[in-house]
């Protein structure tokens, strides 16, 4: 028997490995490499340039969050953009919400959205949803254009390397502040302040340039490098911890997997090495 595994390099590093039973896609995109593992640990992974995206047992940690915290704080959240996402986890929990119309999933490879409709049906399952529209397009371009738009927009990015690269920048930010209409908010992911605390720090300096408020939240997804990872809740005005409204949460809770309404509260509170990274006076991160 082939003594397989499939090992993650970030960065120069870290490295984390998993055995693989099949390899069940590898190709090359105009973008970026696609493969999709079956793992004995954590069931299908899908991998972009040899980084580990999502894993069938622990993508619900990561789009369970970075999409019911801004929608429950939106008192009416009718159109969706997310952005990148093409695996169709975020979405499936944007049309969870009974007041969408509407939600855009704006992907820039096509490719990625075929081979996770082919391969991770429990996570792309919903993308045929009618309420879907689908458009393969640069994200930033796409959201330059966009004007008074969207009630929520979810940054679902890769990380800041490769195609990623032009959703971290404060003009990309500053389109996505034009695009929400009055009330809206917005969720990306931000990082891992284990294995990458300077990028956490910028991303966040960014944010804070743009959007008056700015709340970091933070959980666990084990297959992320360092383990601990952050998303940032951005907006005009509204904040993530008010007005929420207990029963929807409440109903919303019994089709998650990780989202509650004590979750909800407990993701904002930052422990010591997260809060470090964002207070301004505080000494510099090591890169
Ligand atoms: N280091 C991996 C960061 C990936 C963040 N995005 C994941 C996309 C899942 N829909």
């Amino acid at each position: 028997m082939v003594d397989l595994w499939v090992r993650e390099r970030f960065l120069d590093r870290f490295e984390q490995g998993y055995r693989v039973s099949d390899v069940l896609h590898l190709s090359r995109s105009e973008f970026q490499e696609i493969s999709i593992v079956e793992t004995e640990a954590l069931g299908r992974m899908l991998l972009l340039d040899g980084m580990i995206m999502t894993t069938e047992r622990d993508e619900f940690i990561y789009h369970e969050l970075i999409t019911h915290i801004p929608l429950l704080a939106h008192p009416n959240p009718r159109r969706v953009l997310v952005i990148g996402g093409g695996d169709g986890g975020t979405i499936r929990e944007v049309l969870k919400h009974p007041t969408v119309e509407k939600a855009v999933l704006c992907e820039i490879d096509g490719d990625v959205i075929d081979v996770c409709r082919k391969y991770l049906p429990s996570i792309a399952g919903k993308l045929d949803d009618p309420r879907v529209e689908t458009v393969v397009r640069d994200g930033a371009a796409y959201i330059a254009e966009q004007e008074n738009s969207f009630d929520a927009i979810l940054i679902d990015s890769t990380d800041p390397i490769g195609p990623g690269e032009k959703l971290f920048t404060e003009s990309f930010y500053r389109s996505v502040l034009a695009a929400l209409r009055e009330n809206g908010v917005m969720a990306c992911q931000s990082e891992s302040p284990i294995a990458v605390p300077e990028e956490c720090r910028r991303i966040n300096r960014l944010l804070r340039a743009v959007f008056p408020v700015v709340q970091v939240y933070t959980a666990c997804v084990p297959t992320y490098p360092g383990g601990q990872w952050t998303w940032t809740f951005c907006s005009r005005d509204l904040r993530p911890l008010e007005g929420i409204n207990d029963s929807v949460a409440d109903k919303l809770a019994e089709s998650c997997k990780y989202y509650n309404r004590q979750v909800h509260q407990a993701v904002f509170a930052l422990p010591n090495n997260v809060k470090a990274l964002f207070t301004p006076d505080a000494a510099e991160v090591r890169a």
